[in-house]
């Protein structure tokens, strides 16, 4: 999908009108409503130490793990890289990750997360032209109720029709399962939405599904390839300069 200028329109403001004209918005979460991966990160790196192991994920090799989407291939990802002692098993990875969740629970209502700039914006404009929103993400259903329930109210669910985590499909991003069963959900072609990602694999996803693509650069993913999105901001504030 390339963007289609509109005579003498800047490209901003062809994404604008595309956004007010979309039959609906699809939001990633991580990264692209608040910078939670560090909160992320540091829930992991508690689950670690509660477990006795020694491993601690810096913010290089958080990097390098962020392409392995989903916090439980995540981890098994990092233990296959290890190569050293046996693998860790299906079990202890679940136990590990209920954990991090848990921990991610807590640091989120210890520390909280703000929403990045412009998307409070953007969601109040989407509700005032009575568009519809939906979340397409693949982290575990519960953090996005830890996210959004301090900055959005605990109703936050009622402002979007459809709402798709991880433990909903089969397959996590780059694959596109989350972006079809939203779609499905709303009863909407992919091509009258817009997605709004930070990441490569979000991107990829959203274009399998046949959703064009906004993204909102983000601390982990800035320097990822976006070839083939609308456009790519620094944030989503720009929209509303
Ligand atoms: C980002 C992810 C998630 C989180 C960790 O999801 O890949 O895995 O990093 O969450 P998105 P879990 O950008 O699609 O919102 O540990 O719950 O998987
Ligand atoms: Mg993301």
């Amino acid at each position: 999908m390339s963007l289609t200028l509109v005579k003498n329109s800047s490209p901003l403001e062809d994404i604008r009108r595309r956004i007010a004209d979309a039959g609906a918005l699809i939001l990633d979460v991580d990264g692209t409503l608040a910078e939670t991966e560090e909160i992320h990160r540091e829930a992991f790196n508690e689950a670690f130490v509660e477990a006795k192991l020694d491993w601690h994920w810096g913010r290089r090799v958080y990097k390098e793990l962020l392409r392995v989407a989903g916090g439980k291939e995540r981890i098994r990802a990092f233990d296959q890289m290890r190569r050293t002692g046996p693998p860790v098993s299906d079990a202890a990875i679940a136990r590990l990750h209920r954990v991090k969740t848990e921990r991610f629970a807590a640091l989120m209502a210890d520390k909280g997360c703000p929403l990045r700039p412009g998307v409070k914006a953007l969601l109040d404009a989407a509700i005032g032209r009575g568009q519809r929103m939906a979340i397409a993400t693949t982290t575990t259903r519960v953090n996005i109720d830890a996210l959004l329930a301090p900055v959005l109210g605990q109703d936050w669910e009622t402002m979007f029709a459809a709402v798709v985590a991880a433990d909903d499909v089969a397959r996590k991003k780059p694959a596109p399962d989350v972006y079809i069963e939203v779609l499905s959900q709303l009863d909407l072609p992919g091509a009258s939405c817009i997605a709004i990602e930070d990441s490569g694999n979000g991107l990829m996803a959203a274009t399998r599904a046949g959703v064009p693509v906004l993204i909102t650069r983000s601390l982990y993913f800035h320097d990822d390839s976006f070839d083939g999105a609308l456009a790519v901001l620094d944030d989503l504030s720009e929209l509303f300069a």
